[in-house]
């Protein structure tokens, strides 16, 4: 089997349930690189994100080489390692084999692979489409994505998004572990955290878990980490929403106030953009090639 890539031994070694990574989505290289000057652990490779990025809904819309080629561009960009949510794998455990092996190349250091049917539906939409595939299916889909070797494979089960219950999600959870899943995502969409605090006491910690606490955002890091099951937590979609405000709120002032003067002192100076584009990398190459 291959070797994991330094990225992703690098994240393997972060998850810690004593004490979880935390990782920060992104929908482009400018957002990822933003995300790591922050000092998060790792680039959330957010389907929700990349979808809202291009003003089409979550619901594999996208082609995979759209995700794909942004997953290389983020992990080229900027040095944490890119967990790519590549949704349901893009088919069956077939399309699985040939996928995983591109992200692999891309760079990234894990891939976040769903038990839903494809085409999917977000999980956080009212009313979606929560349908998921048998459990003997996705676990030979899981297996096909770790044969690629070189990355991490994490298994998300949505049996609790699509109303089947603790047992279920336990049942599922256990056999993607089994399955050789290096970690475990479930999701929840509960406005409290009593359902997602229930499956991380009732896990037995075969594997860490992973959770994106969008819907409960009350349950802060230090109690996840208390819990002392879960290895890594995703802020699943912080940067798009974030972008989206300050744009928002950027753009109509501009257009109450006439003019551009008022909204200078809120929004970055060009020079912190040349900074972000890499400015000083060029200057070194003009002044070493450039003749
Ligand atoms: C994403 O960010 O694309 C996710 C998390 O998969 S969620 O949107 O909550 O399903
Ligand atoms: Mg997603």
């Amino acid at each position: 089997m291959t070797m994991l890539s330094p990225r992703a031994a690098a994240l393997r070694a972060k998850l810690d349930v004593a004490r979880p990574a935390v990782a920060m989505a992104a929908h482009n290289p400018l957002a990822a690189k933003l995300a790591a000057e922050a000092g998060f652990d790792a680039v959330w490779g957010s389907g929700f994100e990349l979808s809202a990025a291009h003003a089409v809904p979550d619901a594999s819309i996208l082609p995979m080489g759209t995700h794909l080629e942004m997953m290389r561009a983020m992990a080229e960009a900027q040095p944490a390692p890119v967990i790519a949510d590549i949704d349901t794998g893009f088919g069956n455990a077939v399309n699985v084999a040939y996928a995983v092996p591109q992200y692999r190349a891309a760079g990234v250091a894990a891939v976040v692979m769903e038990d839903k049917t494809f085409p999917k539906d977000s999980s956080l939409r009212p009313g979606g489409r929560q349908e998921l595939v048998p459990l003997g299916e996705f676990q030979g889909k899981l297996e096909a994505a770790k044969a690629a070797g070189g990355l991490l494979v994490i298994a998300r089960t949505e049996a609790l998004i699509a109303g089947l219950g603790q047992e279920e999600a336990l049942r599922r959870g256990t056999a993607y572990a089994e399955a050789g899943a290096d970690a475990v995502l479930i999701h929840s969409k509960q406005k409290t955290p009593e359902e997602i605090l229930g499956f991380c006491r009732a896990w037995p910690g075969r594997v860490p878990l992973v959770l994106v606490p969008t819907s409960y955002p009350q349950l802060s890091f230090a109690e996840v980490g208390a819990l002392g099951k879960v290895g890594l937590i995703i802020c699943g979609n912080h940067a798009i929403r974030a972008a989206v405000r300050a744009m928002q709120e950027t753009f109509h002032r501009i257009l109450a106030e006439g003019g551009i003067a008022g909204v200078e002192a809120q929004i970055a100076p060009v020079a912190e953009i040349f900074a972000l584009q890499g400015d000083a990398r060029m200057r070194q190459i003009e002044a070493k090639y450039l003749r």
